[in-house]
């Protein structure tokens, strides 16, 4: 959105109408799944960010109504009322109506928030059956109402303000007719609404739940922002210096931060921001910071001879070993490039994170040289395993496990090499492996038996990792290398599907793969490719009928409206190698019977974060994560 011109009559002609929203809602949200829907939400948070990083909001609430509504409230200034020249109708009508009036109105001297796609209320609006909206300001409060984008009515004023805050309160249905699902997720809203509140330190916001029996309700605010980010980022990693180390900086009107810890991990996790927004794809925030962190901790390792063990400098990713950071740029008028539009192009932001990386760091590590020497002492330990790798012909290695012309023995695949039809069942197990060899319909099937528990990628290093069987028959058979080298284009199967057992080790190797795709075929995950078998809990039989039932309630519902409450046999699948191969081509891998979740991963510090705790170390954390995820069976999509 444009604020540097007049609103004209040149411009009004420019305005799509709302019938444009509804009619391809995908280009304004991205999608109409379970993504587009919480979109809805982060559109109308965007806002009262807005408001926030203006300095007229600090509080926040998001309702899940148990009506199919979502509320988001906030204490700024409110949506103008007075009377729009250009349309005769009040502000609040016009913004609510109009594509893109939202920042019209805006006197800010930026929009730090709006979203991936940035589109505005109106948008929301378009896609809600139902929205309602009341407004404190100006001493009343005034509400209106409308109906697939429509007004109801006209705008209402209720009542003189006492004494209150002005604000907004904006209650939307999102319609049912264009959404594949209106279920909201808390778990969802939850990742990015405390997202939200590291971002921007100080904004309260507060999650509520009105579904259940009884009401939930979390609250996020962090005075410390970022450095609360990393803090709850490191929760499960054994950090290497006490406190975060944290810097800013603001130059040509572009506000720099940079908060971080080293850990004594293997995985770094590095997050950067740019207006709020993940900037998955990286760009020059990502670079700047990159690049003054090799030099600094290089200089200081040089001037200090701390490189005779290995005679050259430290590589980037020997210094980010175990590092996690959090990188967030405030930028007036920020560039989004790259396929997922999540790569921030501005050329200027790499000079001044560049600056401000360098000089704290360097400051950093002249007042706190031991935890400096640590640092490039395990960086150095990086590099030597680097090199040992290397030594002991990695790369032969690497080459073998990328090469795809000698598939694994274990794998039977498919006749197919069209990868859009051909899928890829990981299958726990050499009798469950067995079955589903026997069961699957070989154009289109192909099966890779893995054998007991999966090695866990999070404890050790590439070169190990590479050592590993199971690890290497993963990568030889999707045929599209591994870690930076992995590329997404040459997958040879567009579904792989991990089908284990439903019980707690089937869920663990579940995770363990889920751990090895996130970290080292990301792109896997991004894309969509990975999905879960939903196999069965029962399968009942009646009069020469078979029924499935995934749940013990969806078991008695049959027996109790299909069966007459006598069912001729009940059979419990105890697991998938217990299923005969009929059965498990049935209940699991027929296209046109099986159930399958597709895995996504949404949020990458969430995500992050989860792999971390799940994999790590830390006992009491994973127990209290899986505690508190145990109701949400899907814990696995945030
Ligand atoms: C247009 C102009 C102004 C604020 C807003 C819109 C606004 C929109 C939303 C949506 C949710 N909460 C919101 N809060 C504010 C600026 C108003 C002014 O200059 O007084």
């Amino acid at each position: 959105m444009s604020q540097d011109s007049e609103y004209g009559a040149g411009q009004i002609q420019v305005l799509e109408g709302l019938e444009a929203v509804r009619k391809r809602p995908a280009m304004y949200i991205g999608s109409t799944d379970s993504r587009g829907l919480h979109h809805l939400v982060y559109e109308v948070v965007d806002n009262s960010i807005d408001e926030a990083l203006a300095g007229h909001c600090d509080d926040i609430t998001v309702t899940i109504g148990d009506d199919g509504s979502v509320t988001v409230a906030d204490d700024g200034r409110g949506i103008p009322v007075d009377t729009h020249a250009e349309y005769d109708r009040p502000a609040l009508e016009v913004i609510l109506t109009v594509l893109h009036a939202g920042g019209k109105f805006d006197n800010k001297s930026y929009q730090v928030s709006g979203g991936l796609h940035g589109v505005g209320v109106s948008v929301v609006n378009a896609l809600s059956s139902r929205l309602e909206v009341e407004v404190a300001r100006d001493g009343g409060v005034f509400s209106h109402a409308f109906e697939y984008g429509e007004p109801v009515g006209d705008m209402e004023r209720l009542r003189d303000l006492e004494g209150e805050s002005s604000g907004t309160q904006i209650t939307f249905w999102p319609d049912a007719d264009i959404f594949e699902t209106t279920d909201f997720a808390f778990s969802t809203l939850s990742n990015r609404l405390r997202e939200l509140a590291f971002l921007n330190s100080g904004v309260r916001i507060t999650l509520r739940d009105e579904r259940g029996e009884e009401v939930t309700a979390e609250t996020y605010e962090y005075e410390g922002g970022i450095r609360e980010f990393v803090e709850y980022l490191n929760e499960t990693r054994a950090a290497m210096h006490d406190g975060i180390v944290y810097f800013e900086g603001e130059d040509q009107n572009i506000q720099v931060e940079v908060a971080m810890q080293a850990t004594e991990e293997l995985q770094g996790s590095i997050h950067a921001f740019a207006n709020n927004i993940n900037t998955r794809e990286g760009g020059t925030h990502l670079t700047g910071f990159k690049t003054a962190l090799t030099r600094v901790v290089n200089d200081y390792a040089n001037e200090n001879d701390l490189l005779s063990d290995i005679d050259e400098n430290l590589r980037g990713e020997d210094i980010r070993e175990g590092l996690t950071a959090v990188i967030s740029i405030k930028h007036p008028d920020p560039q989004f490039e790259g396929q997922t539009k999540t790569k921030l192009g501005n050329s200027e932001v790499r000079g001044i994170t560049e600056s401000t990386v360098h000089r704290g760091l360097s400051t950093y590590f002249e007042e706190n040289p031991g935890t400096a020497q640590a640092v490039v002492m395990k960086a150095v330990e990086a590099a030597k395993a680097r090199k040992a790798a290397k030594k002991a012909e990695e790369l032969t290695r690497r080459k073998s496990a990328l090469d795809s012309t000698s598939l694994p023995g274990k794998l039977a695949d498919c006749q197919t090499k069209d990868p859009e039809d051909a899928e890829l069942f990981i299958a726990e197990g050499d009798s469950a492996g067995g079955s589903a060899k026997q069961a699957r319909n070989p154009e289109f099937q192909a099966v890779l038996p893995i054998r007991g528990k999966v090695l866990n990628v999070e404890k050790h290093r590439l070169d190990r990792i590479l050592e590993n069987e199971q690890i290497r028959n993963m990568i030889t058979a999707i045929g599209a290398g591994i870690g930076d080298e992995f590329d997404v284009e040459s997958i040879r199967y567009k579904k792989i599907i991990i089908a284990t057992d439903a019980d707690v080790d089937g869920a663990h190797i579940r995770t363990l793969l889920l751990t090895f795709f996130y970290r080292h075929m990301r792109p896997l995950l991004e894309g969509g490719y990975v999905y879960a078998t939903q196999p069965p809990l029962y399968r009942i039989r009646y009069r020469g009928e078979t029924y499935d039932a995934m749940t013990d309630a969806e078991r008695d519902e049959i027996v109790e409206e299909q069966c007459n409450g006598n069912p001729s046999q009940i059979q419990r699948f105890k697991g998938l190698g217990e299923m005969n191969p009929q059965q498990l081509w049935d209940t699991t891998m027929n296209p046109e019977n099986r159930i399958l979740k597709q895995i996504t991963v949404e949020d990458a510090a969430a995500a992050d974060k989860m792999f971390s705790v799940l994999m790590g170390d830390a006992v009491e954390p994973r127990k209290q994560f899986i505690q508190d995820h145990a109701p949400e069976a899907e814990w696995i999509d945030i």
